[in-house]
């Protein structure tokens, strides 16, 4: 079986998946969607990341030599599936391996965005900082507030549980189906407006795709108030980056946590610009270990499918 690996990996993954697999590593840029459509008619199975265009054109050109795409992440809305599915392609994810490390950036984002970390450490990096006074960078104070948590499946109920055992936060959620075990007290909110009015800070961690495109638009922003902060660990373009900017740039919501952008990698000097806005470059896995798991699961489901057994993580 000739498999494309579309980025390189950790050591420990990419020698199990060499150890296994007559496998080319990429090391360039993600796919374009004619690199895409190449990669499925030369080899049986890609393994591809974030970025890469498996758009519905890639897969056109009808019953591709590839049958898998073992999607490296949880998130898998660069892949059309429903195109792959059509084409004979399944897409399989890596879920469980993600969700404590993205968890871990959303509370990193939140805790930054409130206490003003990212302006104090550019204060004492450029040497501007004069010594403390009792009103020096007064931020917001986390412990004891409301967390609005927008998608609660596994990585929402990994956030509600750090900020209700580390930081004792009321937990309310918003999710479009029944949840069964939120993990801590939680209570669900059905209407999003109510709970953006009602959090400090809301936290998306919601599936990116055509169904949450833009979910956060002006009028939710209005929702949460000058007030509130709107932390992003999901997809970019959950939040319309336009009303986001417009937001922030009069006062009408308290302050942005960012990990994901609309265009990634571009982002929009507006933001840069903003003291109240963290920004960090797509962290939410990346930590050694996690990478390792994250290639380790989707090797999982390339050998089920060499083997011809079923799919662990069959997304379509
Ligand atoms: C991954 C992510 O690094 O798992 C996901 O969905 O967003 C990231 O943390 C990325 O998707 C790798 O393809």
């Amino acid at each position: 079986m000739r498999l494309l690996v579309t980025r390189q990996m950790t050591e420990a993954a990419r020698d199990a998946i060499a150890a296994r697999f007559d496998v080319d590593f990429r090391d360039k840029g993600p796919l374009s969607e004619q690199a895409a459509a190449q990669a499925l008619a030369d080899y049986d199975a890609v393994l591809p990341t974030l970025g890469d265009r498996f758009t519905a054109g890639a897969f056109a050109g009808g019953s591709p030599r590839c049958r898998l795409l073992a999607n490296f992440g949880v998130g898998y809305n660069h892949i059309d599936v429903t195109a792959a599915r059509a084409a004979g392609v399944a897409v399989t994810n890596t879920p469980d391996a993600v969700t404590d490390s993205t968890a871990d950036i959303a509370l990193t984002l939140l805790l930054m965005t409130a206490r003003r970390a990212g302006e104090g450490e550019r204060l004492v990096r450029c040497g501007a900082w004069t010594g403390w006074t009792p009103t020096q960078l007064l931020g917001t104070h986390v412990t004891g507030k409301t967390v609005g948590i927008i998608g609660m499946g596994r990585i929402g109920k990994a956030i509600a549980a750090r900020c209700y055992h580390g930081f004792g936060m009321q937990v309310l959620f918003f999710n479009r189906s029944a949840v069964s075990a939120p993990g801590v007290p939680a209570r669900r909110v059905s209407d999003l407006h109510d709970l953006l009015r009602t959090c400090d800070f809301a936290v998306l961690a919601v599936p990116g795709g055509a169904g949450t495109r833009h979910m956060i638009s002006a009028a939710e922003l209005d929702a949460l108030g000058p007030r509130g902060f709107l932390i992003n660990v999901a997809r970019g373009d959950v939040v319309d980056e336009t009303a986001l900017i417009a937001a922030l740039q009069t006062g009408r919501i308290a302050g942005a946590g960012l990990d994901v952008y609309e265009h990634e990698p571009i982002v929009p000097k507006a933001l840069m610009s903003m003291e109240n806005v963290t920004l960090l470059p797509h962290l939410g896995t990346a930590a050694e270990e996690i990478r390792t798991a994250m290639g380790l699961r989707a090797l999982d489901n390339l050998i089920a499918f060499s083997e011809g057994r079923s799919l662990p993580d069959l997304v379509n």
